[in-house]
């Protein structure tokens, strides 16, 4: 069991590890920066924040930008501030920023002066805007110029004391705030990280996931300071920019998702992977054959795991020699789950249902009643269909909402998707059913084609036949050019079912 002293300050904690000599952030074309620096440059923003801005402990801070090192230094001066860090994606606009202020109460917002357009405009009322990056002389990085050269003393919170407000939008587009604790954003890296990952003081990390998606803060800022370790921040971070960075910068640690392993491994050959020791996957399923692709060619074994914003990070997954392709993983140490029916109680071993999981981080949805539909009895039930294997291993069937029942079979969307990933032309794929008179529901494919292959249903069909059940095979397939996501890269299968995905 994790224990943490009652007043803890988890900025503090994070800041306190690298040696400062040590590079804590390198970018695509700057001057790394080293831990000194980064301390120096924190305190100097969390002065500015209270002396200058009024910042007062609990109010909530809204970051803005794409990943640089400044937003993840004004992530940690708000921290240190005894303020509550909420996060956002750079790609979300006016009407969501409006609605995420308003759940969550903001005062005050610290935005990357290329991102600001949208939050002005959105006209939020009440909010303080503050930028960094630009040449005004109200920017944050002139302003912290003037503050005082000396260590701020951060702000005595306890364990508990919520740090960090989460945004979900999940896949079907209602916001929801997650809030987490101080000690929840060590609770991260003393788990997956600490017994799965494990990183070492000299790896690199990088990745594609942007520090407003907790998969990004915790994998790029949170894992690699925790050890006094070096994060790669990207702000152009697709696979067309990873692989180049990987070679260049000698990443050792890689965190995205199964859609970049893909597309990474069509471009493999053209770039040294060398440096790369742990390679994480999660956001959405892994397919066996995307892992034994990656692994065939690079001789690495994908790290898969499941993680939420509502839990912060990854609670499920297993590293080296515990990994079995296809499967998730086992409860990484601290957590627990298990497959539960719709009452709650557990299922036998082999059969799907709910996944249900309870560990250090809890879901505390910010004055939303959906609360009651997550959390149930003590167990956070995650909204994914499991199957526990009697060897103890989850295996991912499905998001619970996108199981399709035809004509009486329980058809799993991701089963038929792995199929036709199998099709050398196929690049992605997501597969949904629709609502039919005589069925109930009918499987349709939605496909994306490797670029100048030709869009042949027929040819496909043929291809899933020898692949799948007949009562799995899709009765229809729409070939898109890329399919529907959400800004941290989750497939939108609602849009899909109601025919507005393309
Ligand atoms: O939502 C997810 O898929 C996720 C995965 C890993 C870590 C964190 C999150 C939110």
């Amino acid at each position: 069991e994790l224990r943490y002293p009652a007043r803890l300050n988890c900025a503090t904690e994070l800041l306190g590890h690298g040696r400062p000599e040590r590079s804590v952030f390198r970018t695509a074309s700057g001057e790394p920066w080293t831990y000194g620096q980064l301390r120096t440059r924190v305190d100097r923003i969390a002065h500015v924040l209270t002396a200058e801005l009024g910042v007062v402990p609990g109010n909530r801070v809204l970051l803005r930008g794409p990943t640089t090192p400044w937003l993840a230094a004004c992530w940690l001066a708000v921290l240190k501030a005894g303020a509550v860090a909420v996060t956002v994606l750079a790609q979300q606009r006016q009407h969501e920023l409006s609605t995420i202020c308003a759940i969550a109460r903001v005062t005050h917002a610290l935005c990357d002066v290329r991102s600001v357009d949208d939050l002005v405009k959105a006209e939020i009322p009440g909010l303080q805007v503050t930028t960094f990056g630009g040449d005004t002389p109200d920017d944050l990085l002139l302003r912290i110029t003037g503050a005082p050269d000396e260590p701020y003393e951060a702000v005595d919170t306890a364990a508990d004391d919520v740090a960090l407000i989460a945004f979900t939008s999940g896949t079907t587009g209602r916001p929801k705030g997650c809030m987490h604790f101080h000690r929840d954003v060590l609770a991260i890296a003393d788990t997956f990280s600490k017994h799965v990952l494990q990183p070492r003081e000299d790896d690199v990390f990088a990745g594609s996931p942007p520090l407003g998606f907790t998969f990004g803060l915790g994998g790029l800022v949170v894992f690699p300071m925790r050890v006094g370790a070096c994060s790669l921040l990207l702000e152009q971070a697709g696979p067309k920019q990873l692989l180049p960075a990987i070679a260049e910068h000698r990443v050792s640690v890689l965190f995205t998702a199964p859609t970049a392993y893909r597309a990474m491994l069509a471009e493999l050959d053209d770039h040294d992977t060398g440096s790369l020791r742990r390679c994480v996957s999660a956001g959405e399923n892994l397919p066996a054959g995307t892992w034994q692709d990656w692994h065939a060619r690079t001789g690495l074994r994908i790290i898969n795991g499941i993680g939420a914003t509502e839990l912060l990070h990854i609670f499920i997954s297993a590293a080296d020699g515990n990994i079995r392709p296809g499967t998730t993983g086992v409860p990484v140490p601290g957590w627990h789950a298990r497959v539960v029916d719709a009452d709650g109680e557990p299922v036998p071993d082999g059969e799907p249902g709910l996944l249900a999981v309870r560990g250090p981080v809890g879901c505390r949805y910010l004055a939303d009643p959906r609360q009651r539909e997550y959390v149930r009895g003590g167990w956070n039930i995650t909204g994914d269909t499991y199957v526990r294997d009697p060897d103890g291993y989850f295996r991912y069937v499905a998001r619970a909402d996108d199981m399709i029942i035809s004509a009486g079979y329980n058809i799993a969307g991701p089963e038929v998707e792995d199929a036709l990933l199998r099709h050398p032309d196929v690049v992605e794929t997501a597969v949904v059913g629709r609502p039919d008179e005589d069925r109930g529901q009918v499987v349709v494919a939605h496909v994306v084609l490797r670029p100048g292959a030709h869009r042949d249903s027929e040819a496909l069909r043929g291809f899933l036949k020898s692949e799948l059940a007949p009562y799995k095979c899709p009765r229809e397939i729409v070939f898109l050019d890329a399919l529907p996501r959400t800004a941290t890269g989750k497939l939108q299968r609602f849009r899909l079912r109601a025919g507005t995905g393309s």
